[in-house]
């Protein structure tokens, strides 16, 4: 998210990409106008790093409930190195947002630690749906383009650790 501390739409070292590398996003269809400005941050900030073009794949599903299963298809069968799941819960009058932030937040770092494959949380939960203009392309940044950054940076320390004793 951005801060006033951390604001990673600034990000301006973004690591070296190695062109093997497949990423995908799932995107919710749900508060489509918000997943919209996300996946537009995300696409921009990947296809500045030079991500090939034949190496990235945007799925969708209906609503952010079913990203940790969409991040989970992508890994299974594209073969993703790196999933980007991206949605908007807006708080609103019902119970729901509880349950749904819930079940995607534990959903999506269940595939990330099934799968050992970086899976990134970008899901806006905000009260209202100012705030998730702001936090998708406003004036708080792009969650999407830090959920970008967040890909790259997890698959470079992946292929930089060592892995001997
Ligand atoms: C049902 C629901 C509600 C009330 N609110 C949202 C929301 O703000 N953002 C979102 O991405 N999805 C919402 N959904 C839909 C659920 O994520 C899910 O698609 C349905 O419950 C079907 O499983």
């Amino acid at each position: 998210m951005a801060t006033i501390n951390k604001n990673l739409s600034d990000f301006q070292h973004l690591p070296k990409v190695n062109e093997k590398w497949k990423i995908a996003i799932v995107k919710a269809e749900w508060n489509e106008e918000i997943t919209d400005g996300l996946l537009d941050g995300a696409m921009d900030l990947l296809i500045n790093a030079d991500v090939p073009a034949h190496h990235m794949k945007t799925f969708e599903v209906p609503g952010s409930f079913e990203l940790p299963l969409g991040a989970q298809w992508a890994i299974e069968r594209f073969k993703a190195d790196a999933v980007i799941c991206l949605g908007s819960v807006i708080r609103g009058e019902t119970a729901h947002f509880d349950y749904v932030c819930q079940a995607v937040s534990q959903g999506i770092k269940d595939v990330s630690i099934k799968h050992n494959v970086p899976v990134i949380f970008g899901v806006l939960t905000d009260d209202t749906i100012e705030q998730s203009r702001a936090r998708s392309g406003g004036i708080h940044g792009n969650k999407g383009t830090e959920a970008a950054v967040t890909a790259l940076r997890m698959l470079h320390l992946r292929d930089s650790m060592p892995s001997s004793r």
